[in-house]
């Protein structure tokens, strides 16, 4: 197949065009690099050193993988670019993955919440609007997120993929049933941006038959794949600052540095995991079973395993030895959550989940202790609050 992946260059999105490409799709990766400038802006770097996206490329040529191109694009700015890329590669599938996709910088202020918006609602949209243009029969494959769901209101509920079947009461008493997309809760302005992008392809998929799978995404941790430890100049990012890095992958970084474990609030916050090469697995699985035209958006929860946030920093604790400490909460949600998930759908693809073992958790904190010099420790906290209230409570409890 012919792949376009946007966001190729980023964290989930560079495993999975490597993938796809040992796998014997053509692929195209699609980036604009913004994710690099916005780690210059914050002054903080992966700790994991990355090399440049043509350096990825020759040497992913060099260690005999399929040769991949690489465009500079803007897809939240430059429609008639994109347009004519989609002309002129004709590809089967678009993986996209171009997004601002931290909550806590899209939190930082109006202006990066102002960016977040733009970047990923228009995105979602001119990828939608050029498909249409084209003509061309493309299906999306989107990395979406949990967080659509929310966190806090399912009341030992499971959260089903995509769609629940709601009893809507008539006026005569009597009661029909309808299958709707699952009401959004969103706890960030990032997570908001994610909500939209739903509704976007939900008329887009009813108004121009777009064939679309939405995946929502938990969050992801890890950081190599086998395809990427092939060669240090393969080597994907590992995000660990109070912006970008992800709760796990901290944790895990913050133990193999001798950083107290940051759990925010109580660490009731139940969250849905996912390891990276699972993640990668994913991708290819929804690429290679597309919908069927006129099919409605396919929506599968992409995650394999539950946990609270307290009780991942213990297991972390008693594999390392870290301490814990508990802080202020810089966001607005609620203290603790259940989430249970129905995530069959890859299931039955024939997914076979990597769960939380301690090897592999070993692995990352291997990964971090090998690069701790790197690590800048002014930039671990997190100190994007939410609104004036827990900014206040960053300060008092500092
Ligand atoms: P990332 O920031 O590492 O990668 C995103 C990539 O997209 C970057 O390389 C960036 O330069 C590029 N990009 C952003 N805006 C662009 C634009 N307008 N035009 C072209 N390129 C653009 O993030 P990631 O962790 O790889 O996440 C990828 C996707 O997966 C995001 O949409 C995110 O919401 C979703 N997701 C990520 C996680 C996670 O834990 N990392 C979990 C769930 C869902
Ligand atoms: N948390 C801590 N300590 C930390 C960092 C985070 O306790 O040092 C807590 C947060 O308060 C939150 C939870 O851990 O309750 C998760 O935070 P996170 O930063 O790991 O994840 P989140 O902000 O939800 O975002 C990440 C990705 C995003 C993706 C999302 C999937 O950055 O792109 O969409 O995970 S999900 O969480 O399933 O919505």
């Amino acid at each position: 197949m012919k792949v376009l992946v946007l966001g190729g260059d980023g964290f989930c999105g560079w495993p999975c065009a490597v993938n796809l490409a040992d796998a014997g799709h053509d692929v195209v990766v699609v980036d604009n690099l913004s994710r690099r400038k916005i780690d210059i802006d914050l002054e903080v770097e992966s700790l994991t050193p990355i090399t440049s996206i043509s350096e990825r490329l020759r040497a992913w040529e060099q260690v005999g993988g399929k040769a991949m191109r690489f465009v500079h694009l803007n897809i939240a700015q430059e429609y008639d670019r994109l347009l004519e890329l989609l002309r002129s590669e004709r590809p089967d599938t678009v993986v996209h993955f171009a997004e601002q996709r931290a909550a806590p910088y899209s939190m930082k202020s109006s202006a990066t919440k102002r960016y977040t918006v733009d970047n990923n609602v228009n995105g979602t949209h001119n990828l939608l609007a050029a498909i249409v243009e084209s003509g061309l029969d493309v299906h999306i494959v989107h990395l979406g997120t949990m967080g659509v769901y929310g966190y806090g209101s399912h009341r030992g509920a499971t959260i089903p993929e995509g769609y629940l079947t709601v009893e809507v009461p008539q006026a005569d008493g009597s009661r029909f049933t309808e299958k709707i997309l699952h009401p959004t809760d969103p706890g960030s302005v990032y997570h908001m941006t994610k909500t939209l992008d739903q509704l976007l392809f939900f008329y887009y998929n009813k108004n121009d038959s777009i064939r679309v799978t939405d995946l929502h995404q938990g969050i992801v941790w890890g950081t190599n794949t086998a395809l990427t430890d092939r060669d240090p100049r393969l080597t994907n990012r590992f995000d660990y600052d109070g912006d970008y890095g992800t709760v796990l992958n901290r944790f895990l970084m913050q133990a193999a540095i001798g950083y107290p474990l940051t759990v925010h609030g109580t660490g009731g916050q139940t969250r849905a995991f996912i390891h990276i090469r699972d993640s990668v697995r994913c991708v290819q699985l929804a690429l290679e079973n597309p919908p069927t035209s006129g099919e409605k958006v396919k929506i599968f929860n992409q995650m394999t395993e539950s946990h609270q946030v307290g009780q991942l920093a213990q297991k972390v604790a008693n594999l390392t030895g870290a301490e814990i400490r508990y802080q202020a909460n810089p966001r607005k949600e609620a203290i603790e959550n259940d989430l249970i998930v129905d995530n069959r759908c890859f299931i039955e693809l024939g997914l076979n989940p990597t769960t939380l073992d301690d090897g592999l958790l070993a692995e990352v904190v291997d990964v971090a202790r090998r690069w701790a010099d790197r690590c800048d420790r002014s930039r671990i906290p997190c100190l994007s609050a939410w609104t004036t209230r827990q900014a206040e409570a960053l300060r008092t409890h500092a």
